[in-house]
């Protein structure tokens, strides 16, 4: 079976205005399609095209570029839909919660080092908050669509937020202002999610 483009989880409007109705219906229906056109392009007739995404990443020859980007890009932009809420925002609860106050000091401080994390990578790639077994928390960031699953990137565990900051991910709202699209990005930030994540992977 072919990868396919996931739905939206809510209508593209409706992260207005922290994320704009345009840069959600091109990031979706144009870069995610492409990503998930070409990952099913790389593993056509090969051995992948019997596993899971999570296997694929988990075993994957980084000198594949084909596979590497669009494996990534696939998975990252699946989790990254899920990440957001028209009813996001505010605070992590629960076990969640309790981890990045263990682990940050303070929510405040999380969101201060998420932030510098995502301010710091050059170019494209993304920021992640990963969670490791036992639910060590971890800041972390990577290059393009690279992504913790993939071996030796620098990040290891599992995300339980990822931020994309590509300049397609808020470039028509935003223009160079990443830290005001960070600051957007926690208002729709769907804590329940990354709260499922951090339970099902800790
Ligand atoms: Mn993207």
């Amino acid at each position: 079976m072919p990868f396919l483009l996931p739905e939206l989880p809510y209508p593209p409007q409706a992260l207005e205005p922290h994320i704009d109705t345009r840069t959600m219906e091109i990031h979706h229906g144009k870069h995610h399609a492409a990503y998930t056109n070409n990952l099913n392009a790389a593993i056509k007739d090969k051995p992948q095209e019997n596993q899971s995404i999570e296997e694929i990443l988990k075993n994957l020859d980084m000198s594949n570029m084909a596979l590497r980007n669009n494996g990534g890009g696939y998975y990252n932009h699946c989790m990254f839909w899920e990440m957001m809420s028209p009813h996001g925002g505010g605070n992590p609860n629960g076990s969640l919660g309790e981890a990045i106050v263990r682990d940050f000091s303070s929510i405040d401080a999380f969101k201060e080092k998420f932030s510098q994390a995502a301010m710091g990578r050059f170019g494209s790639g993304w920021t992640w908050l990963c969670v490791h077994p036992g639910g060590k928390l971890e800041i972390c960031s990577t290059p393009n669509q690279d992504n913790p699953l993939m071996p030796n990137t620098g990040c290891g565990g599992m995300p339980v937020i990822g931020l994309d900051v590509w300049e397609h991910a808020y470039y028509l709202l935003y223009q160079n202002r990443r830290a005001d699209y960070i600051s957007g990005f926690f208002n729709v930030i769907n804590w329940e999610y990354a709260l499922k994540r951090y339970n099902q992977f800790k």
